[in-house]
């Protein structure tokens, strides 16, 4: 069995410059060099199948974001070349009007300092949603599972903010897609906690999202990704956080996914699955704190493999570019050998 694998080249035209660490300013960890990586490796492997998607539908984005986050990339189109907006007033929530047309309101829509604008994002985010959103529509077509090299990634992003090197919820736009069908669990393994993808579902029973992070109060998002955040309304009961302690190695990691969060996505009893696949847990991550293996991320995806749901894989986080072809491949691998 062929596992198709969706990635477009313009996802490539975009090279965030620097962000802000205690201070420093440092080389941006999401270079496009993660995804040539991953490129690379998928290309080597004869059972993966390359696809180039065709351009996303403005309503599977719409569908999961706001028309002035999106005119705020289009705002950015116009920025010259080799000019980069990193927001740097960020007024709070209900203080002044945004206006999305002003490059000098990113703030309003930003929630940290290093996600920059230049006029390369659009592109390469909406060509990185693609990638997610045919992967999706591949699996309702009748592939079991489908991957899609989302970079830039997107659980950070929300209906109406970026931050988090996410512009685009890749997996939310998947997961939007499998919920015209039926009810979808989102599973987000990245080291960081997924605050986009919680927010974006935090109201409705018809997604059941749950995150498997680094300690909030140490880690980035910083403000969200709590055990007693559980969903409100309908949601209720239908978001699920675990914090696992630095330095976690794969038997405490399995036990947590396995015993905590699998168990809950069996008994929510999910007709698909979208899975925020973040590399970041891997034990030479520099800006992740768990210690997981190559091998772990075959183990992983067998757990996952075993739910047999109709998936999607969706690219997140992983800064060790020189392994993180590897641990991708590991984790298809994983994944398709236990169909
Ligand atoms: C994005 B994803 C480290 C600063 C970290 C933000 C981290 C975003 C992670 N010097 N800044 O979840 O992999
Ligand atoms: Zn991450």
């Amino acid at each position: 069995m062929k596992l198709n694998a969706f990635f477009h080249k313009d996802q490539l035209e975009f090279h965030p410059k620097y962000e802000w660490a205690l201070g420093n300013r440092i080389k941006h960890p999401e270079t496009t060099k993660r995804a040539e990586n991953i490129f690379r490796s998928l290309k080597s492997q004869n059972w993966i199948n390359l696809v180039e998607p065709t351009s996303i539908p403005l309503k599977a984005i719409r569908d999961n974001h706001n028309y002035q986050l999106v005119t705020l990339y289009n705002t950015a189109m116009a920025l010259e070349d080799e000019t980069t907006f990193y927001p740097s007033v960020f007024p709070q929530r209900g203080k002044g009007k945004p206006d999305p047309t002003n490059i000098h309101h990113a703030g309003f829509f930003c929630f940290d300092s290093g996600t920059p604008l230049n006029n390369k994002t659009w592109q390469a985010a909406s060509w990185s949603a693609a990638s997610s959103y045919y992967a999706a529509k591949d699996v309702l077509n009748g592939s079991k599972v489908s991957y899609a090299l989302s970079r830039p990634p997107g659980h950070h992003a929300s209906r109406d903010t970026y931050g988090g090197y996410c512009y685009f919820n890749n997996a939310a736009i998947a997961a939007k897609v499998f919920a015209k069908k039926g009810r979808v669990a989102i599973v987000d393994v990245d080291f960081h906690h997924g605050n986009g993808s919680q927010e974006i579902f935090y109201k409705t029973d018809k997604v059941f999202v749950a995150s498997i992070h680094g300690d909030p109060r140490e880690y980035f998002p910083y403000y969200m990704g709590f055990p007693g955040e559980q969903g409100t309304g309908d949601g209720l009961g239908h978001n699920m956080n675990v914090i696992l302690p630095t330095g976690t190695k794969w038997p405490a990691y399995k036990k947590a996914l396995t015993k905590t969060v699998l168990t809950a996505v069996k008994r929510y009893e999910p007709d698909y699955l979208v899975i925020s696949a973040g590399f970041d847990t891997y034990k030479h991550d520099p800006i992740g704190r768990f210690q997981l293996e190559t091998k772990d991320y075959t183990l992983m995806a067998k757990e996952f493999a075993k739910l047999k749901l109709p998936t999607v894989i969706c690219q997140e986080g992983g800064y060790f570019t020189k392994d993180l072809g590897a641990n991708v491949i590991a984790f298809l691998e994983g994944f398709r050998s236990n169909l």
